[in-house]
């Protein structure tokens, strides 16, 4: 069938539950991102899905919604994993929800991310440091209360507005060669440049390695952090594929892009935040910092699970599979008996997880979460109210399903007494738990 006809066909099926759904606009990759090869091989795909963090206002549940098909390959020459569609990017970080702030475990995780650096690589306060993909700022702030200078670039309009009004210079673009240009002739060049959760979304890595080659000083430092490869698959974590992550990242696909744009890594640090989590650290080639060990164990032991290999998938795509199956089997016993259950976490990854396990809101009626500008809103396709957090005291449901899996322990933590008075909560990912 051709992917046409494979796309209505799609459709018709999704319209069974939303009569709203319309195809959206999109390009098909075709090349590896990393290396160029055309050598791409299909890993698993979800179906339609419409974008992770397209909550609707409640005039819009009336409204056409875009589905778009999701879909990841991996490239048989460097084993690169990346989507195999590219949604306009406009379209999905113009106006933003995603507030870094809402996670308590993820604004920790950054304060002590900032201190490492800052004493590594010896900031003082004339150093300058960029963020990419800022946010509202809560990375920069870590740094400004350390004294050096800060400059956010972030093209969430609506939230570098706030980062800015709370005292964080954020530029509301996309970050590119060309920014990188004006930047250094209104600043300086950059003594380190972090990009937390961004090398991901960014469909050209060409340009983003050359504006970061340019705006770094000779001495500087690039540090990117972003979910690893090798989590993602060990884990399931199938619900991180989306719009959003153009790429699953490997150090041997990163290294050959790096490469190309005159910029080599040094170290790599795994770490547990966002299901496993691989930060690197980047100078420009030759530097004067010598390759650490990790680097070389990484890169071994990403040779010898075969990132370039189809047999390194089957395992997890069966996985997937498992999980989906799991929870409609948990959520149907859940309505015969006629038991209450609501969601924990409207997280773009839970926004996947509910289209793709088909989770209407008859059967989650409800999401609590922390973030301000997700209340009064509805998760794209499924339409599931979301509430703040503490509505979770008067609802008092049976059973509670986390949809931020990443943020269980916090969510299981701070939850303690609900779950001692006989409340379940249940984590679907790596696969179907009941905590009581
Ligand atoms: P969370 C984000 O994805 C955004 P998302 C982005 N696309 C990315 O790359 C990944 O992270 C890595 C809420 N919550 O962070 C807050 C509570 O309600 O898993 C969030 O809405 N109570 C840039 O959206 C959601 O859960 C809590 O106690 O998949 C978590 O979203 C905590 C800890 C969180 O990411």
């Amino acid at each position: 069938m051709n992917k046409m006809k494979s796309d209505k066909l799609l459709l018709s099926i999704i319209r069974k539950t939303n009569k709203k759904a319309v195809l959206g606009k999109y390009k098909t990759v075709t090349r590896c991102r990393a290396c160029d090869s055309s050598d791409l091989h299909k890993i698993f795909s979800l179906g339609l899905v419409p974008r992770p963090n397209g909550f609707l206002k409640k005039y819009m549940l009336s409204l056409k919604e875009e589905y778009f098909p999701l879909s990841i390959s991996f490239c048989g020459k460097c084993g690169m994993v990346q989507l195999d569609q590219l949604v306009e990017p406009e379209t999905m970080f113009g106006d933003y929800v995603y507030l870094t702030s809402a996670s308590k475990p993820m604004v920790e995780h950054l304060e002590s991310f900032a201190d490492t650096v800052y004493k590594r690589f010896k900031l003082t306060p004339r150093s300058l440091v960029v963020d990419i993909g800022s946010n509202d700022g809560t990375f920069l702030r870590h740094f400004k209360k350390l004294g050096t200078k800060i400059l956010g670039v972030d093209p969430a309009k609506n939230i570098a507005r706030v980062a800015n009004k709370n005292g964080i210079p954020t530029i509301a673009d996309f970050f590119s060669t060309n920014l990188s240009k004006s930047i250094i002739a209104k600043h300086k060049k950059a003594d380190v440049i972090t990009a937390v959760n961004v090398v991901a979304h960014v469909p050209n890595w060409n340009d983003l390695f050359e504006g970061v080659n340019r705006l770094l000083d000779d001495n500087g430092v690039f540090i990117a952090e972003f979910p690893y490869l090798l989590d993602f698959v060990k884990k399931a974590e199938f619900d991180t594929i989306y719009h959003e992550h153009l790429s699953y990242i490997s150090i041997r696909p990163l290294e050959v892009a790096l490469n190309e744009q005159g910029l080599e890594i040094i170290d790599a640090e795994r770490y547990s935040i966002h299901g496993g989590s691989l930060r690197v650290y980047v100078q420009k080639m030759n530097g004067r910092r010598k390759k650490t060990a990790t680097v070389k164990r990484l890169l071994s032991a990403e040779i010898k699970f075969g990132t370039n290999k189809k047999k390194s998938y089957v395992a997890f795509s069966g996985s997937i599979i498992k999980i989906k199956k799991d929870t409609n089997r948990f959520l149907n016993k859940i309505s015969k008996n006629k038991g209450s259950i609501i969601g924990y976490g409207a997280s773009a990854k839970g926004n996947i997880f509910l289209n793709y396990v088909q989770i209407t809101k008859e059967k989650l009626p409800l999401i609590v979460d922390s973030t301000k500008y997700k209340h009064g809103l509805f998760t794209p396709g499924v339409h599931i109210p979301v509430v703040p957090e503490e509505k979770i005291l008067d609802l008092k449901p049976d059973y509670v399903l986390v949809l931020a899996w990443n943020f269980a322990d916090t969510i299981l933590e701070k939850n303690r007494k609900l779950i001692k008075s006989g409340i379940k909560f249940v984590v679907a990912i790596p696969k179907l738990r009941i905590y009581k």
